[in-house]
């Protein structure tokens, strides 16, 4: 199926539908969650009923909290038996979380650009090429002719501004900044959305940053940097995990590092995440490690420590 023939099949289940689920990964980023709102917004604007929601644990990162949630709900007030499931920016079913299951259960269409994705659901509009699942989103919607007023313009513009680091990822191309164009017309702001992104942290988090970031080592042979988030790091400094995702950002601009690892410490093992300046596919390092994402953003889990995960890595770069 083509790019243009997936869009056409995928407006054509939206139009169908009257009741629909839409679900984003677990652990939301701005993608998956912006993406997800501005479909459920777009949808109800267009008369549907649509909620939007992701799985446990249910907690908006605070970075997002300025996303207009009006249409979002818990996984447990997921529609049990709507007409139609879309996960957005899922690479895999198991990513849907506690949500898999009702997403299984019936009708489901996948919107997602991760290249790790083989493709699941009734209908899949998959493109790897997308700079982030808001870009496929907004076609859907021209094609739909649905409206994107601010709120929906608010929302993709944060999947796109997320995905594409700022619109500074070799992702970047002229057609991402026409789309941002567009939705800036339509009324996000582009200053608003980055100072709730990028210029706003709880005080906390500079306790993290600066601990995270004196415990990094930088190994030149390997071109590798590395840092690792303990439990009681986030505990001291009163954050949850999902305020950590931005500390790889921190030590990712080490000169001389191809890769960046930062590994977060969980109940049972650790948490990967992977950036790559391009020279290195870490979607599939990752994907080798039981994991999944881009060729230059990617991440993992495993119930292993952090210091296990970290060899698992070095073995993998030198192989
Ligand atoms: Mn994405």
């Amino acid at each position: 199926m083509t790019d243009r023939e997936a869009i056409l099949a995928v407006a054509g289940e939206l139009r169908r539908a009257q009741r629909i689920g839409i679900a984003g990964h677990v652990g939301p980023d701005g993608d998956s969650l912006g993406t997800s709102l501005a479909l459920a917004i777009a949808a109800r604007g267009a008369g549907k009923e649509a909620v939007a929601s992701f799985g446990e644990p249910f907690v908006v990162p605070a970075a997002f909290r300025f996303l207009p949630q009006h249409v979002l709900v818990a996984p447990g007030a997921f529609p049990a038996d709507p007409d139609l499931v879309v996960a957005v920016d899922v690479g895999a079913p198991d990513r849907l979380g506690s949500l898999a299951p009702v997403a299984a259960a019936g009708r489901l269409v996948v919107i997602d650009h991760h290249r790790s994705n083989a493709g699941f659901g009734d209908v899949a509009y998959i493109d790897p090429d997308a700079a982030a699942s808001a870009q496929m989103v907004y076609y859907l919607l021209e094609e739909l002719g649905w409206s994107i007023d601010a709120e929906v313009a608010t929302c993709l513009y944060t999947g796109l501004v997320t995905d594409t680091g700022r619109f500074q990822y070799s992702s970047t191309t002229p057609e991402v900044h026409r789309i941002a164009g567009r939705l800036i017309a339509a009324g996000a702001v582009p200053t608003e959305v980055s100072r709730f992104i990028y210029e706003e942290t709880p005080f906390g988090y500079l306790e993290l940053a600066g601990v995270v970031m004196g415990r990094a080592q930088f190994e030149p042979d390997a071109a590798l940097v590395w840092s690792t988030v303990y439990i009681d790091d986030l505990r001291s400094a009163g954050l949850g995990y999902e305020d950590a995702d931005g500390l790889i950002n921190e030590i990712r601009v080490t000169a001389g590092a191809e890769v960046a690892l930062l590994l977060k410490e969980t109940d049972g093992g650790t948490k990967a995440s992977l950036r790559s300046r391009g020279a290195v596919d870490v979607g599939s390092l990752a994907r080798t490690l039981g994991g999944g994402g881009h060729h230059n953003s990617a991440g993992f889990n495993r119930s292993d420590p952090p210091e296990v995960v970290v060899e698992l890595v070095r073995a993998e770069l030198s192989a």
